[in-house]
């Protein structure tokens, strides 16, 4: 078994809200956790953690055990079959946040076309730096129009067959000369899909550089394409995102109120769910049933799409969407797509929770399923909520847990108002951004990013890893499920910056009034990290490349595929990025070599794992220095930083 935080730190989870939960279950027989099922699953195949077993054709599955069966059975190397299986995972993280992303551009044309739609351009301003960025034509002039054309072309540029992604142009130009030069520039998020898995069928593309070099263009086709329009699209309809106050925490969950919860990614539903939990008639039918509200909480990245544009509580992340119910004060659960565990239908069974499914895309056997679609959204909710409050008289208040734990947060930040904050008065501009980097107040920035995964402690790395950053003078973003666990860590107060910050990046917190750790939304907006990047390097004075810049990018605990396509895209940006443990390819040498050093001549960013946070950021801190030094920067202006 892989030595691991839980081990050394013998704590499930870093969380103290979900160690009580946990502890209050435990001797229920009939639960069971993703811990424990971890616990279960132990040894896990090597041949899989090492990537070197394939099951691509019926002539297998094969496995390279090296001095015995050296290849499969059709010959391939341990090379090619770990890179055919990195890049499939690459395929399908693009996939869902694109699928995610192609919903969204469909949620928009209801919105301009449907009859009495749910749905509204919200931000017109929005709107038009995306036509303006896609060169659209802005027709008569009038919203509507303007709208349709901006999502003709949004649908038209993810089955785009030839030529280039048109977002890619945000990228400074040295970053698109060299994806030029490399072929690396990708076609539409579907075509770049199609070709992975073609060239990993059985008997196609051989050459794991090759491959892994596909592997890139569609990580590329994901961040700049599918991701980036899931994110503006977002922003167009539901509003960009501006700094706000919320709370997070099992602790948000509330005695007297009805508590339902929604858990996923996407916010076509949620979006509505919150205005129909907002409903006068349902907030008296709930007071009927003796609830003094109606409570919506989220876990995972519905929550930071309805905590970014309404402040709404975030329950929690990834690991705590079973821990939600087994606090037995949940009445309902709306789930869309990615992240939902399976275990949930068998978790509410010892519950009251009422679990609903709501995407077409995603049904669980057993699961009473209400299929959402954008024409009867705001209908489907109203039905979904009230379903939720005729449960609230079934809750069990002798056998329910209450987590007191709950912490406050600002979140709200976008690539847009960040830099509003850090002192744009008349424009935004990340001209302070910049000066704070090359005067030496802030030694540099990093996205710390991506997923929980019961293989380390809960929470543990995200935290530990965020607090030694800010320390040493780096502003770290966020977005995800790392995002809830430095919110639910006090990270995201401004006030923290004054006992945690090194003494330049509190100097900047102070002046501005924002936290050390921004939260910048979901995982789809990894894609505000990457025009934060292009914007910085197109304000001035840090080099003419992202990957000159003094920054890095982390995922500390991650598990999903997803993960795996935005580690690729933001290398194949030029971003140092470090995860804790490694892909699973660890059984071949020349994959591993290529992802932690060659990498970095073909496209200036690189892989390294590290799975103690405080190496890790050690890493992260000394990548800053020597992108400091590249630049002929002075180093830090403080001398702990020196
Ligand atoms: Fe085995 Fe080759 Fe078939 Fe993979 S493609 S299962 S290595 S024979
Ligand atoms: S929800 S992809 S566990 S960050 Fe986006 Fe969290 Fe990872 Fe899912």
């Amino acid at each position: 078994m892989p030595e691991n935080k839980k081990e050394k730190s013998g704590k499930k989870s870093a969380d103290p809200a979900s160690l009580e939960v946990l502890d209050a279950v435990k001797d229920n027989e009939d639960l069971d956790s993703a811990w424990n099922r971890y616990d279960d699953m132990q040894p896990q195949c090597e041949f899989g953690q090492d990537g070197i077993c394939c099951r691509i054709c019926n002539m297998g599955p094969c496995r390279i055990i090296p001095g015995k069966s050296n290849s499969g059975v059709c010959g391939a190397t341990a090379d090619t079959i770990a890179a055919r299986n990195l890049v499939r995972m690459i395929a399908a993280g693009a996939a869902a946040h694109s699928d995610h992303g192609r919903d969204v551009v469909h949620t928009l044309i209801e919105a301009i076309e449907g009859e009495d739609p749910d749905y509204e351009v919200k931000d017109y301003k929005k709107l038009k730096k995306l036509a303006r960025d896609f060169g659209v034509d802005e027709g008569n002039g009038k919203k509507d129009q303007l709208a349709t054309n901006v999502a003709d072309k949004s649908l038209a540029e993810f089955g785009r067959q030839k030529g280039v992604l048109t977002l890619t142009e945000r990228a400074p130009d040295e970053r698109y000369e060299l994806w030029e030069e490399e072929g690396l520039l990708p076609r539409g998020v579907d075509r770049e899909i199609v070709e992975t898995m073609h060239r990993t069928h059985m008997g196609v593309d051989t050459d794991y550089r090759h491959i892994l070099k596909q592997g890139l263009r569609c990580a590329l086709s994901d961040g700049w394409g599918g991701t980036m329009i899931a994110t503006d699209v977002q922003d167009v309809l539901f509003g960009t995102p501006e700094p706000l106050q919320a709370r997070v925490n099992l602790g948000v969950l509330e005695e007297d109120s009805v508590n339902l919860i929604v858990h996923g990614h996407e916010p076509a539903l949620s979006e509505v769910f919150v205005e129909a939990a907002r409903d006068p008639d349902l907030i008296e039918f709930a007071n009927d049933r003796g609830a003094e509200n109606i409570n919506v909480a989220g876990i995972c990245c519905t929550a930071n799409e309805i905590l970014m544009r309404h402040g709404i509580p975030v329950a929690g992340n990834f690991l705590q969407q079973e821990l939600a119910i087994m606090t037995g004060m949940v009445e309902l659960m709306m789930v869309d797509v990615q992240c939902i565990m399976p275990a949930l239908s068998k978790t509410v069974k010892n519950f009251h929770t009422d679990l609903v499914t709501t995407s077409p895309k995603a049904k669980f056997p057993g699961v009473e399923h209400k299929e959402f679609s954008e024409e009867s959204a705001l209908k489907t909710a109203k039905d979904i909520v009230k379903k939720g409050i005729e449960n609230f008289e079934n809750r069990d208040r002798e056998e329910q847990t209450r987590p007191e734990q709950k912490e406050v947060l600002v979140g709200g930040f976008s690539s847009e108002s960040v830099f509003d904050f850090l002192g744009g008065t008349y424009r935004s501009t990340y001209r302070p951004l910049n000066d704070a980097i090359i005067d030496g107040r802030l030694l540099g920035a990093a996205g710390v990013v991506g997923c929980n995964n019961p293989d380390t402690c809960h929470d543990y790395n995200h935290t530990e890893l965020a607090k030694e950053l800010i320390k040493n003078d780096v502003l770290v973003v966020s977005t995800g499920c790392s995002a809830i666990a430095d919110g639910k860590a006090g990270l995201m107060k401004p006030e923290v910056a004054f006992e945690m910050a090194g003494e330049g990046l509190e100097e900047i917190c102070r002046a501005v009034g924002i936290p050390p750790v921004l939260h910048l939304g979901s995982c789809v907006d990894n894609s505000r990290i990457l025009t934060l990047l292009s914007n910085m390097v197109a304000e001035g004075g840090l080099g003419n490349d992202i990957s000159e810049l003094p920054v890095a990018g982390a995922a500390p605990e991650w598990m999903s595929e997803k993960a795996v396509s935005i580690g690729f895209y933001f290398v194949a940006s030029g971003v140092y990025t470090l995860l804790n443990k490694p892909f699973p390819v660890t059984g071949s040498e020349n994959v591993m070599d290529f992802l932690t050093e060659d990498i970095e001549d073909l496209v200036g960013g690189k892989f390294a794992f590290e799975e103690d946070p405080k190496k890790a950021a050690g890493l992260i801190i000394d990548h800053i220095k020597v992108k400091r030094e590249e630049l002929g920067l002075k180093q830090a202006m403080y001398a702990k930083n020196g």
